[in-house]
């Protein structure tokens, strides 16, 4: 991949997947964001009301990419742990599969306005990976990256909520390779689009820094029950 372990940037990214990326779909998206499209001006609040505003809720499992849905064998996959941490981390599948694992059941809402309730995730929970990593007090923000070229950013401390866990299995099956496999971070209390699919690299960071969604008008935190949609 282009530009190696370092977060890729949009141009790198049209450059690099001319074939497949679909420039057109993020131009359409980029658009309603700039129109405010799909706000209902409502605001929910979390842990009373289970569908946030603006939400339809949805039995099958819709798929979102950026038109690339990376081949990556769990034989071939890495996690690079990087930025704040007493020293870089590389785990692959089976150091990854020899960390303690959990299961977490939580409702999926995506900014394009569908829900999807109850699904059973199976891994490894952020907070634990946190500890492994020893990561430096003074870090306030995680970036991710992914085999696709997408990233995301997050609060360090929404990055360590409970519920967040770097799965490998959705309702007892691996997960498959449009929905992220061999391994998605999955962090519930927000948007979707800030739960990376195929993911590679976590940093951790003194700094913020708005990833592929975030730097084409998307809300930096991605809150669905303040409609957080946009910047
Ligand atoms: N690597 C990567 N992760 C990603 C995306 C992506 O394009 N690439 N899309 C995001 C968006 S916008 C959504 S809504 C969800 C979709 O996940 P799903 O296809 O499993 O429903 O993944 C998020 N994570
Ligand atoms: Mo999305």
């Amino acid at each position: 991949m282009r530009g190696g372990g370092s977060a890729p940037n949009p141009d790198v990214m049209t450059e690099e997947y001319t074939e497949g990326y679909k420039a057109k779909l993020v131009e359409t998206k980029q658009a309603w964001a700039r129109a405010g499209r799909l706000l209902t001006g409502k605001t929910g609040e979390h842990g009373v009301d289970r569908l946030p505003p603006g939400q339809r809720l949805v039995e099958n499992w819709p798929i979102l990419d950026l038109g690339i849905q990376p081949d990556v064998a769990p034989a071939d996959w890495r996690l690079t742990i990087d930025g704040m941490v007493a020293q870089d981390l590389t785990w692959d599948w089976n150091s990854f599969l020899a960390h303690p694992q959990i299961e977490i059941v939580s409702d999926i809402h995506c900014v394009t306005q569908w829900s999807r309730y109850d699904n059973r995730w199976t891994g490894v929970s952020t907070r634990h990976l946190f500890e492994a990593a020893d990561v430096a007090k003074d870090a306030t923000h995680v970036l991710l990256a992914s085999y696709d070229g997408y990233t995301t950013n997050l609060r360090l401390e929404d990055f360590l909520d409970e519920d967040c866990v770097l799965a490998h299995r959705h309702d007892g099956q691996a997960i498959s390779r449009e929905h992220g496999g061999p391994v998605r971070l999955v962090v519930p209390r927000y948007y979707f689009w800030k739960s990376p699919k195929w993911l590679k690299r976590i940093t951790f960071s003194a700094e913020d820094k708005p990833g592929f969604w975030e730097e084409r008008g998307y809300h930096n935190v991605g809150d669905p029950w303040l409609e957080q949609r946009y910047d």
